[in-house]
């Protein structure tokens, strides 16, 4: 073992950029191209690997720092016989292009993203003889095996990864190619990531029929895009619809905000729904798990974060507050109200939008009846809120008006049954009706 400093090595147009996670604490035990840090520009994020194994000594970085090729990340106690680590390199040559690509490219996708769904890309030839001018920069994997790829004349663009985060592995390629070659050269559909087997969808030339202009959808337009299909084609939907009496909760809440109205805090039906939803999942806290990434185990939470998604001009994003179960009413109005203002103002840190349990999508202040949102992996159910509306309700002996909210919840089929999805719904809409039954 010897001490060695750790430096950020030559990562491209990426220059004065911020830490968003660090991966490694002192005292872990690392790998050659263990992911050390996340940092993140405005245009993308990408990990930052280590070039030794061996024991974290010292971290010399924190998250919300700057960094830039050079900058020292840790001190690491390395194990004998690690190659050393490459010096970082001010400039690169043209020639040189996919060296400097293959080594810090790393597009990080959304949290959770591990199937490594490429449905989008064209089943042609995968393993090719040369490779030298097909581009892998967007591919998520480490130096090596991008080098092992193009050695065996996988195209990486078609091969979906198993490791963290959807990083595809050494394994990965092996088994690709060995799936290649049992098809006659050509992808099968798990190759290819086309796990539906379906044809990819035409390329259209639309100004045929009348003038068209086009825009370039945004980042997030994108990365949401890739999950939400994702999730579509992954998991068996199946959303339960309710509706809850909201009618003495609405008046409680217009009474707070009149009590309230000189500090200007706002309250609106969704804070008390996130508090319902927290009562429901200790109530069925299979609600409150994830499948693991064989889909053999469940992993159940003790912890109750809400996820809470927010409509911004640059597309939807799904910021999470945390302990939701220990916060007051006040302070879940005044988290959701700092949390889309952040959202909005693009200042949310990936960090802000992991970790949830299950989330809530509101369009209560915009209409609609009712909707089938999609469920946010790896969580197992989110529930769609649409715009509560007054309804003649029979009470036993007559109609009467209440205002009432309506629900839409989507589960995971392969780990909630109908019957529970349904139990759910009329326990949120229990809560709801009467929110005294949140204290007991
Ligand atoms: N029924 C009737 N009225 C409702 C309501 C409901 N279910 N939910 C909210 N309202 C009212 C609010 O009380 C508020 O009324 P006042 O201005 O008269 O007080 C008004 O609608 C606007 O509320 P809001 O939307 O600003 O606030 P919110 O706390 O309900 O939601 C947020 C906050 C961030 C979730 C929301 O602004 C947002 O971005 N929603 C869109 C989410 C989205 O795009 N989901 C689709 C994802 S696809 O699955």
């Amino acid at each position: 073992m010897a001490i060695q400093e750790i430096f950020v090595p030559d990562i491209g147009s990426f220059k004065d950029v911020e830490i968003t996670e660090v991966l490694v604490k002192v005292g872990d035990t690392i790998a050659l191209e263990d992911a050390l840090i996340t940092v993140e520009s405005d245009k993308a994020s990408m990990e930052i690997p280590s070039s030794v194994s061996g024991v974290v000594k010292e971290l010399k970085v924190k998250v919300g720092e700057r960094i830039s090729a050079g900058s020292l990340m840790l001190v690491v106690d390395v194990v004998e016989n690690t190659p050393p680590p490459p010096a970082p390199s001010p400039s690169r040559g043209e020639g040189e292009k996919d060296a400097v690509t293959s080594s810090v490219q790393f597009p990080s996708p959304p949290e959770g993203e591990g199937l490594g769904v490429r449905g989008k890309r064209s089943p042609t030839a995968a393993v090719q003889a040369d490779l030298k001018d097909v581009d892998f920069s967007k591919a998520y994997a480490t130096p090596s095996v991008r080098k092992f790829a193009r050695e065996l004349g996988a195209d990486l663009n078609k091969v979906a990864g198993s490791g963290r985060k959807g990083r595809i592995t050494q394994e990965d390629v092996k088994a690709f190619i060995k799936d290649v070659m049992s098809f006659g050269g050509m992808p099968s559909a798990a190759a290819s990531g086309n796990t539906l087997g379906v044809a990819p969808m035409p390329d259209i030339d639309f100004s045929q029929w009348g003038d068209i202009e086009t825009q370039p959808l945004s980042r997030i337009n994108k990365l949401t895009g890739e999950f939400l299909h994702r999730n579509w084609v992954h998991i068996p939907h199946v959303t339960q619809f309710d509706q809850a009496d909201i009618t003495d909760l609405e008046a409680f809440r217009k009474q707070l905000n009149e009590e309230n109205a000189k500090s200007g805090m706002k309250i609106t039906p969704l804070v008390f729904i996130m508090k319902a939803v927290v009562a429901g999942l200790k109530a069925y806290p299979r609600f409150n798990s994830s499948l693991d990434a064989k889909g053999e185990n469940l992993i159940l939470k003790n912890y109750f974060h809400i996820g809470v998604a927010v409509d911004t001009p640059d597309g939807l994003v799904v910021p999470v507050i945390r302990d939701v179960d220990k916060k007051s009413i006040m302070q879940l109005s005044e988290e959701l109200k700092e949390i889309s203002a952040k959202a909005r103002d693009k200042k949310l840190k990936p960090a802000d939008m992991q970790g949830g349990c299950l989330s809530i999508s509101s369009l209560g202040g915009i209409g609609g009846t009712k909707f089938t949102p999609i469920v946010n992996a790896p969580e197992v159910a989110i529930l769609g809120i649409s715009k509560a509306d007054m309804q003649p309700i029979w009470n036993g002996k007559e109609f009467t008006p209440r205002l009432m909210l309506p629900l839409s919840l989507s589960y995971d089929h392969r780990v909630i049954d109908g019957a529970d999805g349904a139990r759910f719904t009329t326990y949120l809409a229990k809560m709801l009706g009467d929110i005294r039954r949140l204290l007991v």
